[in-house]
């Protein structure tokens, strides 16, 4: 029986590359967002190209209620979720702390933090039932370390890795798995979402150098994924090669 993952925001970037990748592995996947018409195209491309199963699912992870309704009573065939990428996430802004944007704030801490509790909270308790599951949750260099004007978005990162380390702990007795990805720099939309929009100034975070790619840190996902049933992977950090550390890159 083909084993199942459920990635959240996989209509762009890291989330999308890492559903194909794992359709490339024989996953049946469910996949979520907000934009139905990418979860659509998606599907539709995934299944025809792998011949693999996908329910997409419509919905905002920051309202506890949508994720309920959407992940709390998954039909009998989906309910068994092998693999949890908690993947939805984003910056807005990047601000000195005293002219932060208080939406902004809202908008980083109900997404990145209490949207992967939610999704957590509904999907875990039936792997703690079957004794056996896969979270992998997408932190950041930026859980890592603090830059300047990051402050909010690091801190949401920050609790990432607290939360993390908590699930690993929580959930050891039941055999299930918690890795944790910290990509520095990679060209999605991310820098679009973060400068609201603004394409030329996001494509300024990523001039003179090269950048990781969604596929790459897919292609680490995929890699802890398959790892042997006693190993597990706890933590990756992934630079690109001209990254050493949150803020210093070798620019051409
Ligand atoms: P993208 O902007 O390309 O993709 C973000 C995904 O998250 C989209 O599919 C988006 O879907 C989804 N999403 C955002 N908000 C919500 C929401 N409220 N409800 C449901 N889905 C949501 O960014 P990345 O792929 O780069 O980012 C993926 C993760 O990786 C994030 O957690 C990010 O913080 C992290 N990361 C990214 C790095 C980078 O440099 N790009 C580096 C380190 C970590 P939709 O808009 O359809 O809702
Ligand atoms: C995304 C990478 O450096 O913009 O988490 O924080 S960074």
């Amino acid at each position: 029986m083909k084993k199942i993952a459920l990635i959240t925001g996989a209509t762009a970037g890291i989330g999308k590359a890492t559903a194909e990748r794992l359709a490339k592995e024989g996953f049946n996947l469910i996949i979520t967002g907000r934009r139905q018409r990418e979860l659509d195209e998606l599907q539709t491309s995934l299944q025809a190209q792998y011949g693999i199963d996908i329910w997409a699912l419509c919905f905002d992870v920051r309202k506890y209620d949508e994720v309920e309704k959407n992940l709390g009573s998954l039909p009998q065939r989906w309910k068994d979720v092998d693999v949890l990428v908690n993947n939805a996430g984003l910056a807005v802004g990047l601000n000195p702390i005293h002219t932060g944007v208080v939406d902004d704030w809202e908008r980083m801490i109900d997404t990145n933090i209490k949207g992967l509790l939610y999704v957590t909270r509904t999907i875990a308790p039936r792997m703690v039932e079957r004794k056996s599951g896969h979270i992998i949750n997408l932190a950041s260099i930026a859980g890592k370390e603090v830059y300047a004007n990051g402050n909010v978005y690091c801190a949401t990162k920050h609790a990432v890795d607290a939360l993390s380390k908590g699930m690993r702990i929580d959930l050891l007795p039941y055999g299930i798995k918690v890795t944790q990805i910290c990509p520095g720099a990679v060209e999605t939309e991310f820098s679009v979402v973060r400068f609201k929009g603004d394409k030329s100034r996001a494509d300024q975070v990523y001039a003179g150098f090269a950048p990781l790619a969604a596929e790459d840190i897919a292609e680490a996902i995929c890699f802890a994924v398959s790892a042997p049933d006693h190993v597990n992977i706890q933590d990756m950090l992934i630079m690109p090669k001209a990254q050493a550390s949150g803020t210093i890159f070798h620019k051409e």
